[in-house]
């Protein structure tokens, strides 16, 4: 349903914090959708890209990267400018599914304040993972509404409030949630960027340019388009582009840089094929991820323990392509 009773969170809202000289923060300031483009405070085109964490709540050998060191290595040797830091409603220990929501309240709030102390953006991400979103609808408005209380003035905060919705057709399932759950952000969070997932692992871009949210009301509104390379290639191309160039603002909050299953099958020339797709747009993307497990998509070799300061030789071969495309870019 559409109708959510939601109560109103007590909490104080954090004061803007002062833009640390020199960041990409600092830079750029808050964003603006316009078209299908995302732009900066002095109305230039911005592109926000570069990794995305694990599942936050999948313990702490994932959520050990969401450290001070860890994001000003990103910053500044990976020459990043954004962190997306995903949150599971479900799965193992999921916010909905027995995760003990403090501390995972927590952490995304550590995440988003040491973003923030280093001026960089940040992805608040509802990773909902192959089903309709409205079935966590009400969960995700009481979590997005309390991190949107808190840090309303953040121009660097980024709501992403369904990661992939599956089996949940646009009109029916995926708009109205929308409806339902940006309204609870923007009570509080007024222009904040909030980007919308699509169906069929946020494949399906074609729903919202049929149908998009009314511009009057939901304004600075992307929608989500995600792939992996060895799985996603020249037909995903064309329809990104195409739906890109008839005016709707996409950000590729997640890739990788292999199969979609996250293991077997790194593609250097297809993410390179995409990486070519992503600079002629200017498309904001986040790779999928930061950490040491032992498949295809992690940047981190599963021998490697470290959480900061790491080696070209701790990076597995996707962790090298991205870290050497992210230092190509223009942050
Ligand atoms: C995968 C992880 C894997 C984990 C699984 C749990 O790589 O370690 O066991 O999730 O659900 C997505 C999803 C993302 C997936 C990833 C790879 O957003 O959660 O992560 N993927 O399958 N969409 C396409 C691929």
């Amino acid at each position: 349903s559409t109708t959510t009773t939601t109560t109103t969170p007590t909490v104080t809202p954090d004061p803007e914090p002062a833009a640390v000289t020199g960041t990409p923060y600092a830079n750029h300031g808050k964003l603006h959708v316009y078209g299908a483009y995302l732009y900066d405070s002095h109305n230039k085109k911005m592109q926000l890209y570069g990794m995305s964490t694990h599942g936050l709540n999948f313990g702490s050998d994932f959520s050990r990267y969401v450290n001070r060191q860890a994001l000003a290595d990103l910053r500044d040797k990976w020459n990043t400018n954004c962190i997306r830091l995903v949150l599971y409603p479900r799965d193992y220990k999921g916010y909905c599914n027995g995760g003990n929501q403090a501390e995972l309240k927590n952490l995304m709030k550590t995440g988003i304040n040491l973003a923030t102390e280093l001026g960089m953006y940040v992805l608040v991400d509802w990773h909902v993972h192959n089903y309709n979103p409205q079935e966590t609808q009400s969960q995700a408005i009481t979590f997005l509404q309390e991190i949107a209380s808190q840090y309303a003035s953040y121009g660097n905060v980024l709501y992403e409030i369904c990661n992939e919705p599956t089996g949940a057709l646009w009109d029916s399932a995926i708009k109205p949630y929308a409806q339902a759950v940006i309204p609870a952000i923007r009570k509080y969070a007024k222009d904040a960027v909030v980007i919308v997932g699509t169906n069929t692992w946020s494949q399906d871009v074609e729903g919202p340019l049929a149908s998009p949210l009314p511009a009057s009301s939901y304004g600075n509104v992307m929608y989500t388009f995600h792939f992996y390379a060895n799985t996603h290639t020249d037909t995903f191309r064309t329809r990104v582009e195409n739906v890109i160039k008839a005016g709707l603002p996409i950000f590729i909050t997640e890739f990788g840089t292999c199969d979609a299953s996250g293991n077997g099958g790194f593609n250097k020339g297809e993410s390179e094929k995409w990486f070519q797709l992503i600079k002629n747009y200017n498309i904001s993307h986040m790779n999928w991820s930061l950490c040491n497990k032992g498949e295809t998509a992690s940047a981190i070799k599963s021998s490697v323990s470290k959480t900061s300061g790491w080696t070209i030789s701790d990076l597995t071969e996707s962790g090298l392509l991205i870290y050497n495309h992210f230092r190509s870019l223009e942050r």
